[in-house]
């Protein structure tokens, strides 16, 4: 049962290409003239009075730490899909034919009103929003990532998860035609995530469609994926065909992979370590040396209140 991928365990190998590198030089002198500009267009917050502003034509800006967003390029070229391949500069190639039309989303179990969207239906249905937020990879990497999309909580709201639901499931869509990776015996096909149902409704849970203001590519979870900021990466479950309100805890591809190395929580916590590396800095991509981790990926402050009493060794 020690199934580990290559790209899991080495963070630090699988490293941008030189001519990628080459742009990233060429994007941070520009980033450092535009920088003071960037301050004056109104940054998009956290938490639920300052989290949202209409989506527009970005340029960059800046995280509410100051952190300067990552370029499109970055984000779009350096990805974690593994149904396409374990290999982050390949899945941008690999995933451009993935078909996103007709897309639906059936939303059910208990809850009182379940439903089936077509993904049009589910985007437009709910007002768009912009969200900058930070991805910390499990494996030492991370990003700054404008987001477009809208909170979990409106889409719950809607369908009522009835008082015996504790927990939401993730789905992603099962094809192995167009999903190679599905034929990999080596994990439970297909990718499933879970949230406790406190932390889906939180505001900072959110449902993404685009990035930088325009739609989703595939290489980044096209039609919709979701993204939990304090958690690691690979909570932000990709392509998702299903979501479930369940009783129980589900299990996820991750926690049958390797139950030991990706815990059902995956809080970003520097003091509690993967089993094979530290997670106490990561590297920023774009960046040359590596960088602190911050407790809850620098949301504490919003999130804490949820594991009050809880032992985050034990549930991590
Ligand atoms: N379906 C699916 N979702 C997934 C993954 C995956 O392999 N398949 N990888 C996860 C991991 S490990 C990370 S770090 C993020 C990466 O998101 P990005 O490629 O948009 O940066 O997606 C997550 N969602
Ligand atoms: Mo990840």
């Amino acid at each position: 049962m020690n199934n580990i991928s290559a790209s899991e365990i080495t963070p630090e190998n699988t490293y941008l290409s030189r001519r990628q590198f080459m742009m990233r030089a060429g994007t941070m002198a520009i980033g450092a003239a535009t920088s003071v500009a960037c301050r004056e267009i109104p940054e998009v917050m956290r938490g639920p009075e300052a989290g949202s502003t209409k989506p527009r034509p970005t340029i960059s800006g800046t995280d509410e730490l100051g952190d300067t967003w990552n370029d499109f390029e970055a984000i779009t070229n350096y990805n974690n899909y593994y149904e396409f391949t374990t290999e982050k500069e390949r899945v941008a190639a690999l995933s451009q034919n993935f078909r996103t039309r007709p897309w639906k989303i059936s939303v059910g179990g208990l809850v009182k009103n379940p439903r089936i969207y077509d993904i049009d239906d589910l985007i437009h249905g709910f007002e768009q929003e912009e969200r900058v937020y930070r991805l910390r990879c499990v494996e030492g990497w991370s990003m700054v990532i404008p987001w477009l999309g809208f909170p979990l909580r409106k889409l719950l709201a809607e369908v009522e998860p009835t008082a015996d639901a504790n927990h939401v499931r993730f789905e992603t869509l099962y094809d192995p035609q167009q999903l190679p990776g599905q034929r990999n015996k080596w994990y439970e096909w297909p990718y499933v995530e879970g949230l406790r149902l406190d932390e889906a409704m939180h505001d900072l849970t959110f449902i993404a469609s685009g990035i930088y203001g325009k739609t989703l590519l595939p290489q980044n979870g096209a039609p919709i994926r979701l993204v939990i900021p304090w958690k690691y990466g690979f909570k932000g479950i990709k392509a998702i065909v299903r979501i479930d309100l369940v009783e129980q805890q589900p299990s996820t591809l991750w926690m049958a992979a390797a139950p030991k190395e990706y815990g059902y929580y995956a809080n970003v916590n520097p003091t509690v370590h993967h089993p094979r590396w530290s997670q106490a800095t990561e590297r920023r991509i774009g960046e040359l040396t590596r960088r602190p981790t911050m407790m809850f990926n620098g949301y504490e402050e919003e999130v804490t209140y949820l594991y009050k009493e809880m032992d985050l060794r034990r549930f991590f």
